[in-house]
């Protein structure tokens, strides 16, 4: 019989603590990073002071997970997605089946997250009753209760695990119902029992399946989106709560909060935004000169270009190149496709010319919007909690392996103005 997920992962703990207990024993001491007075004061760019094995981001080649860049994964779903970030290699076909089944059996939404989200102001931020709900289904947490009953701390990962597979088994429903009330779709729609995560998401959401190209749209956006190594905002700051033991429902979403931001998740709501202002002021679909004329006004009023420019990558993002590939099967008579597509041919020059930006090339951001207007999703305001509930994936796995390996309480040394001065001889 297939193994379980929980299976496959405790047979590898032994040998991932062995390696970490060797190389902080034997090589504890060795320099890795340095840190100037301009990375502690800007957002620590590039200091490696932190571990994450579920993917490297590199950047000029992008994301890879677990040895395999992100482009040979477009076909994957997401569930095995998830089994790799965790188990380093994809599921054979019987593992994967047997996790999808435990999956849905981890589905159960309780009543209470429904009550809360109805009872939300009509004005809330989707990504606001997003967090909301995984912060109240904290309730469930089989964490905290087994660390209540004195659990031991070689054991911290297996409810840490548990957990996980409640906020994965629940999330796409919630984030699903989190759409149909804000956005009075009327009821809502149950998990199917027979359809992947990212269809049963498609379809809870209400989205006309058009002959499953729909359904292929949202695997391949939650495939993109899972995990973006541990330094980004959202995971680090998942990281961090977690290493509180804080359990997973506090910490994924205290991580989504990060996502939240317009600098990060956000940045997809601003995007197709941008795009569909282009597209108000000129009429259509603009020209290119249009769009550069557009591109200048928004720097010149010191507004950011949203969708361009990322603290790690030196390279158009492949998640955008994965989406440029999808819209041009699918979506090539489409304005709104057309003018993301054109927009790609002439901001990289603005941005060059413009000269701040140290990458001048699309994010993932930049592309996703429009395939989602046009698969029928227009309420921009959404976009950032259909990245959540795939970037959910990198935060669990993350904080499983983190308390299988009993990775410390961050605590970082800051340190004052002051003493910067006196470091290094500023009066
Ligand atoms: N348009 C205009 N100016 C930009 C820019 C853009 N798209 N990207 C960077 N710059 C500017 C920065 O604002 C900064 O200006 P100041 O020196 O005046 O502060 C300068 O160029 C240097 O910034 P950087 O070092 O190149 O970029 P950072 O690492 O500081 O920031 C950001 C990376 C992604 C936040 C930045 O490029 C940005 O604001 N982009 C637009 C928003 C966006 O697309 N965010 C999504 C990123 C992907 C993500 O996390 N998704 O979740």
């Amino acid at each position: 019989m297939a193994k379980s997920i929980k299976e496959k992962f405790e047979a590898l703990i032994p040998k991932l603590r062995e390696e970490r207990v060797k190389l902080v024993k034997g090589h504890g001491d060795k320099k890795i990073s340095e840190c100037t007075v301009a990375q502690a004061i800007g957002g620590m760019r590039g200091v490696k002071a932190m571990v994450c094995d579920t993917s490297v981001v590199e950047p000029d080649k992008g994301l890879i997970i677990r040895g395999v860049p992100i482009m040979k994964l477009t076909k994957k779903l997401p569930e095995e997605i998830f089994w790799m970030l965790l188990i380093g290699k994809p599921p054979t076909k019987d593992e994967l089946a047997g996790f999808q089944k435990e999956l849905k059996a981890h589905g159960e939404v309780p009543n209470y997250v429904w009550r809360i989200l109805k009872a939300m102001p009509k004005t809330s931020h989707p990504m606001a009753m997003l967090d909301t709900a995984i912060l109240a289904m904290e309730n469930e947490s089989v964490f905290r209760k087994r660390y209540a009953e004195g659990m031991s701390k070689m054991d911290y990962w297996e409810p840490a695990l548990e957990d996980a597979m409640r906020v994965m088994g629940t999330i796409h429903t919630i984030a699903a119902g989190v759409y149909r009330i804000k956005y009075k779709k009327a009821d809502l729609i149950n998990p199917s029992k027979k359809l992947d995560w990212a269809a049963d998401f498609a379809k809870m959401l209400g989205l006309a399946p058009k002959k499953g190209e729909t359904y292929d749209m949202m695997r391949l956006y939650l495939t993109l989106h899972c995990d973006h190594e541990g330094g980004n905002v959202s995971a680090n700051t998942c990281h961090t709560v977690g290493s509180a033991l804080s359990d997973p429902f506090y910490a994924v979403s205290a991580g989504l909060n990060g996502l939240a931001g317009p600098l990060h998740g956000l940045a997809n709501q601003e995007c197709l935004n941008w795009v569909l202002e282009t597209m108000d002021k000129f009429g259509g679909a603009p020209t290119e000169e249009q769009i550069e004329e557009y591109a200048w006004e928004t720097l010149n009023s010191g507004k950011v270009i949203p969708g361009y420019g990322h603290a790690v990558l030196r390279v158009t993002d492949p998640r955008f190149t994965a989406f440029l590939e999808f819209g041009r099967k699918h979506l090539k008579d489409k304005p709104v496709f057309q003018t993301v597509s054109r927009v790609y041919d002439v901001v990289p020059k603005v941005l060059k010319k413009h000269g701040k930006a140290k990458n001048p090339w699309p994010n993932v951001d930049a592309g996703s919007g429009s395939i989602l207007y046009n698969y029928g999703l227009k309420e921009f305001e959404y976009y950032t909690v259909l990245f959540s509930v795939s970037r959910s994936m990198g935060m669990l796995t993350q904080l499983v392996l983190n308390r299988a390996l009993g990775t410390p309480i961050t605590r970082p040394k800051s340190v004052s103005t002051e003493w910067l001065k006196k470091q290094v001889g500023m009066k």
